[in-house]
């Protein structure tokens, strides 16, 4: 039995999912297969690679899988291993020798404040940062993808401010009806009665966020419908501390599933940029009008990170997490006395 690489089945909150770390020392953990209530929401998740640049022109680490640039991979940790610079200079009591070993199942009830939830999360050594894959599922029909960064500070900059811009790959395919989705994006453009807009994208590439126009994107079936008649969809809220920059150049790309090694592989090759994804990836049509597409987004979190060296991240680095939401639209069923069944 392979002790990576297996896939791991976890029910809980009205979801089923499977995890999977597939190597010792790559992207870190992906998601599979997650169905909230018998309904297939996301063939897969992960979050395989980071770019980090730092102030001053150097270094800018491409951190993950295939690893460019001077960056590290993901290394398993065992999920007990300390948030210190310990398991970076002395690795061997606290690496992982499993996938069992690095990752927490945890299921929590409905309380008076919020959801049931699935939780699913591992922590992975990065040079002498560590990264928590985190994905917390919802009885709300909620995915909230999170990472977190620890560890230590670059010990050769333990002042130098940088960027860390974290790349999540989502394959959403709505009511398992893929190819038949498309990509929209919504702009709020006024307070008039018909000042919101969601437009159907009509080619792959690389998207921006627009907070004055509290942006979104949605990934919404052309063929799956609710009780109520409306398309299911799911939609990507993004929040935003920093921008994009010269490293880290928009904020989603949409683009579609190729079966090729060069997408499935999560490669987003040797420069020490995102270049590769509007240039290789989300490159061609959509086709919203006629027969849609299976939609794969990459989705950046990003956070600009100005070193508390000299005070609360003197000693180690406590977990900052950055997150977004996956969140439904008309994906349920509606059963209630005012409307559907
Ligand atoms: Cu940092």
């Amino acid at each position: 039995m392979a002790t990576f690489g297996d896939f791991h089945h976890e029910t809980g909150a009205g979801w089923s999912v499977y995890w999977r770390i597939p190597v010792f020392s790559g992207g870190g953990l992906e998601i599979w297969w997650a169905d909230f209530q018998g309904h297939r929401v996301m063939w897969r998740g992960s979050q395989p690679f980071a770019i980090v640049p730092y102030h001053g022109g150097s270094p800018t680490y491409k951190d993950g899988v295939d690893a460019q640039c001077g960056g590290a991979p993901f290394t398993t940790l065992k999920h007990g291993a300390p948030n210190s610079f310990a398991p970076w200079k002395n690795p061997g009591p606290y690496i992982a020798g499993a996938d069992t070993d690095a990752v927490v199942v945890t299921t929590t009830p409905a309380g008076d404040f919020d959801p049931a939830t699935l939780v699913i999360t591992a922590k992975f050594q990065c040079g002498w940062y560590q990264y928590v894959h985190r994905w917390e599922f919802t009885s709300d029909g909620d995915i909230h993808p999170s990472v977190a960064m620890g560890g230590h500070l670059n010990p050769n900059k333990p002042s130098v401010a940088h960027i860390h811009s974290m790349y999540f790959r989502i394959d959403l395919d709505i009511d398992g009806q893929y190819p038949h989705d498309v990509c929209e994006e919504f702009d709020h453009n006024n307070f008039s009665a018909a000042g919101d807009k969601w437009t159907a994208l009509s080619a792959q590439g690389k998207q921006l966020h627009d907070i004055a126009r509290a942006r979104k994107w949605r990934v919404r079936s052309t063929t799956s419908q609710n009780n109520l008649k409306q398309f299911r969809a799911y939609e990507i809220e993004l929040p935003r501390m920093a921008g994009p920059d010269k490293y880290s150049t928009g904020d989603v790309w949409a683009t579609i599933y190729r079966g090729d090694g060069f997408q499935f592989g999560e490669n987003v090759g040797a420069a020490c940029t995102d270049e590769e994804l509007t240039t290789s990836y989300a490159v061609g049509p959509l086709h919203p009008a006629t027969t849609g597409d299976d939609i794969v987004l990459w989705v950046v979190v990003r956070h600009h990170h100005e070193p508390r060296n000299l005070g609360e991240e003197a000693d180690h680095l406590p977990y900052h997490y950055e997150d977004f939401s996956i969140v439904p639209r008309s994906f349920i069923d509606v059963h209630s006395a005012t409307g559907g069944q």
